[in-house]
C-alpha cells in the first residue's frame, strides 16, 4: 500500500537519546529505511546495527544481563585497558563496565565526512579506577552510521598523565550469523596466530579460509586492514576494515563453553561469531599528551559464496 505523502516526507531523526533495558541510557542512530544502530552509555556499548531491511546484524545473547558490573553479552564490547582474562584488572579491562557520558566538546576528527547519525562518547577514570589502573586518560569513542548503513567506531585514547602507560585493546564484535558451520572468514589465511586454547602458543594458519567445526579462540597477528566474514546461508558478507589495529581475534565458544556461560544460551554459539579488530601482541605505549587512534568500519553486503581474497563490492560488480 502506498504510504501517504506525509509519511514519505517524515524527516529522519538521526540521533535520539532514550532509555533501554533496565532504564539504561541509550542512543539510537538512524538513517533512511530500516538503517539504525543503538549504543548504551553503559560501556559505550553498541548493541544493535540494522540494515536497510531492518535486519539485525549483531548478536546479543537472549540472556545478556544489562546490569553492572557484568558487561553486556554481545554487540561490540570495548576491551580497554587490557585484552585478556587474566591479570589484576577485570577480564578485558573496565571500559565496557563503566557508564560513559556524551562528550560535551568532541575534538574534530579530520578524517570524518560530515554525518548526521553520529555520537561522541567519553570515559575518564574515576578515583576508584585510578586505584586499579593508575593512569589518567581520556577515551573518546565516535560511533557513526553512514547513509548506506556502514557502522564506524573510532577510538581516541589520550594519555593525560605525567608518565607513559601501555595498554592492549579490542573491539570485541559479535556478528550475527545464520549457522556457524556455514561461515568462513577470508583474510587470515597463512597468518601466525596465538592460540588462547593452548596457552597462547604461536602457530601458523593453513592456506585456506577459516571455517568452524568447534571452539576457536585465536589471536591472529599482523592481519590485513580488511577481513571478510561470509555467511553462506544468508548470502551476506560482513566486511571489517580497520586502522591502528594490527591483530584480529576469532572466537566461538562452541557447545561446552556456551553451557558454562550464565549470560549465553546453550545453543547460541550456532548463531554468532566474534571477529575482533585488536592491538594485543604489541601493547600500545603513550607518552604524556600522546593520543592513539583505532578505527573499525563494518559493512554488510549481499554476496554469493566464493573463495579467494574476497571483495564483495567487486564480486557484486563482477570484478
Ligand atoms: O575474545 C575471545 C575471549 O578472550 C575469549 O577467551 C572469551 O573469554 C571471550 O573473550 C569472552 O570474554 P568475556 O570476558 O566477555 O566473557
Amino acid at each position: 500500500m502506498a504510504s501517504s505523502t506525509s509519511e514519505q516526507k517524515k524527516p529522519v531523526v538521526h540521533v535520539e537519546f532514550t532509555k533501554g533495558f533496565n532504564g539504561f541510557d541509550k542512543v539510537i542512530l538512524r538513517q533512511s529505511r530500516g538503517i539504525s544502530a543503538e549504543i548504551y552509555l553503559y560501556g559505550a556499548h553498541v548493541t544493535s546495527w540494522r540494515n536497510e531491511l531492518g535486519e539485525e546484524l549483531l548478536f546479543v545473547s537472549n540472556k545478556a544481563m544489562f546490569k553492572p558490573p557484568r558487561a553486556i553479552r554481545g554487540g561490540i564490547p570495548l576491551c580497554f585497558p587490557q585484552f585478556s582474562n587474566f591479570g589484576s584488572l577485570e577480564a578485558h579491562g573496565f571500559a565496557r563496565n563503566r557508564v560513559w557520558i556524551v562528550d560535551p566538546e568532541p575534538p574534530p576528527l579530520p578524517t570524518s565526512s560530515p554525518n548526521k547519525a553520529s555520537v561522541d562518547l567519553l570515559l575518564k577514570p574515576s578515583e576508584d579506577d585510578l586505584k586499579i589502573w593508575s593512569h589518567s586518560f581520556e577515551f573518546r569513542l565516535r560511533i557513526t552510521l553512514s547513509p548506506g548503513g556502514d557502522l564506524t567506531l573510532t577510538s581516541r585514547i589520550r594519555n593525560i598523565d605525567s608518565k607513559p602507560f601501555s595498554f592492549t585493546f579490542a573491539y570485541h564484535t559479535y556478528f550475527s550469523v545464520s549457522d556457524i558451520s556455514e561461515v568462513r572468514v577470508e583474510g587470515l589465511e597463512t597468518l601466525d596466530y596465538l592460540d588462547n586454547m593452548k596457552n597462547r602458543e604461536r602457530f601458523t594458519e593453513q592456506g585456506d579460509a577459516v571455517t568452524f567445526e568447534g571452539e576457536i579462540d585465536k589471536i591472529y597477528l599482523s592481519t590485513p586492514t580488511k577481513i571478510a566474514i561470509l555467511d553462506h546461508e544468508r548470502k551476506r558478507t560482513f566486511v571489517l576494515r580497520k586502522d591502528g589495529l594490527p591483530d584480529a581475534v576469532v572466537w566461538n565458544p562452541w557447545d561446552k563453553k556456551a553451557k558454562a556461560m550464565a549470560d549465553f544460551g546453550d545453543d547460541e554459539y550456532k548463531h554468532m561469531l566474534c571477529v575482533e579488530a585488536a592491538a594485543i601482541e604489541k601493547p600500545i605505549t603513550l607518552k604524556p599528551g600522546e593520543e592513539w587512534r583505532g578505527r573499525q568500519e563494518l559493512s554488510a553486503v549481499g554476496s554469493s559464496y566464493c573463495s579467494g581474497q574476497l571483495d564483495p563490492r567487486k564480486v557484486l560488480m563482477g570484478g
